[in-house]
């Protein structure tokens, strides 16, 4: 990696939001390529926070710095790429479940996962599991993420894949949800993955995906 990149990267990593977007302009004016600064700078800084997150290192409150971060420079960079010049992991439709509230967990997955190369569709909180199964069969995506906070809502989980089945939805799309009352044991009981945190939810839709790292050498 370039000393500039790895400026940009850095920067990114301790959630210096004004620097990243100058460094991100300056190389964008040294004639850096739009690609490879999202992929060697942006994307290199944003994995290395989820690694860091995922080892206790950095926090929450950082990583949505971090994220914001990233979001600024890609302003800058997303008008000026070709079409084709992002090629997406895959597409991911995100929804907080029926009578639940709670956005700030999803939120953070939602960022993460965009910064590892996804395309995210975010319904929401409190979502019927109709509206669900109405958008899964709208925009097809490989991975439908359901995120739950309360013991009370997390049921409506299981509703929710109980309506994709009734509509013969249920293997055309991955399951993955999370949530602090949800568990793995859960997950299996109602034919869903699990993961525990925002860098294990890359990870887990990597697997899916069949991703070995982030999408860097794919773009
Ligand atoms: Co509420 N709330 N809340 N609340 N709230 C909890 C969850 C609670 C544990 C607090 C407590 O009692 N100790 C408790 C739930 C108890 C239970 O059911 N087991 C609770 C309650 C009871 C309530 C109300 C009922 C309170 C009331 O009105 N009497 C009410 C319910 C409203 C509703 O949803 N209908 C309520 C309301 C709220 C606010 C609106 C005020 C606010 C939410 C604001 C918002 O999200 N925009 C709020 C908050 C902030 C919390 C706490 C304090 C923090 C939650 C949070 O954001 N954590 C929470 C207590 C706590 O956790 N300390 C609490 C930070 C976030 C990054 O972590 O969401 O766990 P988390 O997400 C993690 C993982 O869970 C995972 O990755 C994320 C990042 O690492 N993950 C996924 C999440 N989704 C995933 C999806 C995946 C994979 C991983 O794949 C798809």
């Amino acid at each position: 990696m370039n000393a500039l990149y790895e400026e940009i990267a850095e920067c990114l990593i301790d959630g210096m939001v004004t620097q990243v977007r100058d460094l991100t302009q300056k190389a964008l004016d040294e004639g850096y390529e739009p690609k490879e600064i999202i992929n060697d700078a942006l994307l290199a800084g944003m994995n290395e926070v989820g690694e860091l997150f995922r080892d206790g290192e950095l926090f929450v409150p950082e990583v949505l710095v971090s994220a914001k971060a990233m979001n600024v420079g890609m302003e800058l960079l997303k008008p000026l790429l070709q079409e084709g010049d992002i090629k997406k992991v895959g597409k991911c439709l995100f929804a907080t479940v029926k009578g639940d509230l709670h956005d700030i967990g999803k939120q953070l997955v939602s960022m993460m996962m965009e910064g590892a190369g996804y395309e995210i569709i975010d319904l929401g909180v409190d979502v019927e599991p109709e509206t669900i199964v109405e958008a899964v069969m709208k925009h097809k995506p490989d991975i439908l993420g359901m995120s739950a906070m309360l013991t009370t809502t997390m049921v409506s989980m299981k509703d929710t894949i109980e309506v994709l089945k009734d509509n013969d939805l249920y293997d055309k799309v991955n399951i993955m949800i999370g949530g602090a009352p949800v568990s793995d044991r859960y997950a299996k009981e109602i034919g869903a993955r699990y993961s525990a945190d925002a860098s294990s939810a890359v990870d887990l839709a990597n697997e899916i995906m069949n991703v070995k790292k982030v999408p860097a050498e794919n773009c």
